[in-house]
């Protein structure tokens, strides 16, 4: 049986790597098999392009550049790593994925969504996650633990307004998918967040259950 596909997104510094070590152990209690990974990056030349997209530079990276290349990282990531462990039944874990380019590129770049609509068929071939957790919380927190955790690369260099219209962004994706997308107030202290990340998987994996 073809495994299920679970991302996890939201603004910086919402706790996306902290809380995907939580998701692990939960899918190793339930004993599925799973890889980890994320965007950019995932292989080899997608981790190359995901050096150039982060790595704060003088030139300007115009935004059409900064797209194409998130889905030429992302079409490596998609024939090396997630279609096939899909397709062998493992379920894939993923830190960010395409709702990012509609945040970031669409919403905070300001550059829309029918682009990202056309390279999305025509990396994806209709594939979309079967769960999404937008971790959600104040981008000025997020900015501030963020900050405290290492130094800012090209894109936590951004101003505030950007990434609040990168948070809004993913708050209507969560509107218009509800049956996908699970928002997540990852304000709270860890352990509250936690406890609501393993409701929304439990309820997936029931639903799931319910429909094999
Ligand atoms: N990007 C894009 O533009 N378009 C795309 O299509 C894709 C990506 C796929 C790299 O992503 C960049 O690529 C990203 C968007 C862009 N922009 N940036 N920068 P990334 O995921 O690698 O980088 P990130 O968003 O900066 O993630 P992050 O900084 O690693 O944040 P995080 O993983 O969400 O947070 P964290 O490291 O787990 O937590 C941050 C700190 O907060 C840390 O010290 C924790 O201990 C602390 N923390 C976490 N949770 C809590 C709670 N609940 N309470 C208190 N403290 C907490």
């Amino acid at each position: 049986m073809r495994g299920k596909f679970i991302t996890i997104e939201g603004t910086e510094g919402v706790g996306k790597t902290t809380n995907i070590e939580f998701i692990q152990s939960w899918l190793e209690q339930k004993k599925v098999g799973f890889v980890c990974t994320r965007e950019p990056g995932g292989t080899p030349l997608a981790e190359q392009i995901r050096e150039l997209l982060l790595t704060p530079r003088e030139e300007t990276v115009a935004g059409i550049a900064e797209l194409l290349l998130m889905f030429a990282g992302r079409a490596q990531h998609l024939h090396h790593v997630i279609e096939p462990e899909l397709t062998k039944g493992a379920w894939v874990l993923c830190d960010r994925f395409t709702d990012a380019t509609y945040a970031y590129q669409g919403a905070g770049r300001n550059m829309g969504s029918d682009l990202i609509t056309q390279l999305e068929m025509l990396v994806q071939n209709g594939l979309k996650p079967d769960l999404t957790l937008i971790l959600d919380i104040p981008v000025a927190l997020g900015l501030k633990r963020a900050s405290e955790r290492s130094k800012p690369d090209r894109f936590e260099q951004e101003q505030l307004e950007f990434f609040e219209r990168v948070r809004q962004g993913y708050l209507s994706i969560a509107a218009g998918d509800p049956d996908r997308c699970v928002v997540i107030d990852a304000s709270k202290p860890l352990n509250d967040v936690r406890t609501d990340i393993c409701a929304a998987l439990d309820a997936f994996w029931a639903s799931s259950e319910a429909s094999s």
